[in-house]
């Protein structure tokens, strides 16, 4: 079953908006099998970011993500890592609609709530970035053949 990383970035934990975005994927009915806060180091970050490293707004990147405690998750699900893209809306506020997560909640693109991986390759280094294999719980659902 493919598994996605997704992170509640300093500006979503600070607005309070971990309950939100966690009821947003629940309901969706993905299943969270890892979770917990933490403060991304400068090290850790810039390794989360690598592909953004010659970019000028990486440095901006680098502080804000490190600029607070951020609430990571793993959750799993049929294709769950284009899904959680689409509910996340796009990468600028402006351009995201309404319904989605930075549509609803966001208006500037430095400070967009949420990261979600984009593809299988980096769901998996970001996840391995964040998480012991141990620290993710595989369990069944006994409601799950009707969602
Ligand atoms: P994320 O990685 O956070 O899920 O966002 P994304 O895939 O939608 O966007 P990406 O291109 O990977 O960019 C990573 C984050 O960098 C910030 N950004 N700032 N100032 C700028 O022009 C700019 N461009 C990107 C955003 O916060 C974006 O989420
Ligand atoms: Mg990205």
């Amino acid at each position: 079953m493919e598994r996605t990383y997704l992170m509640v970035k300093p500006d979503g934990v600070q607005r309070n908006l971990i309950g939100e975005i966690v009821s947003r994927f629940e309901r969706k009915g993905f299943q969270l099998v890892g979770a917990k806060m933490l403060t991304v180091t400068k090290e850790v970050a810039v390794i989360h970011y690598a592909e953004h490293k010659d970019r000028p707004f990486f440095e901006e990147l680098v502080d804000f993500i490190t600029s607070g405690p951020v609430f990571a998750m793993v959750w799993e699900g049929e294709n769950v890592i284009k899904a959680a893209r689409v509910m996340m809306g796009a990468t600028n506020p402006a351009d995201a609609l309404p319904g989605t997560i930075r549509g609803d909640y966001a208006t500037k693109k430095s400070m967009n709530v949420i990261h979600g991986s984009d593809s299988l390759e980096s769901a998996a280094r970001e996840i391995s970035i964040f998480f012991k294999e141990d620290e993710l719980i595989t369990y069944e659902k006994t409601i799950r053949p009707w969602v």
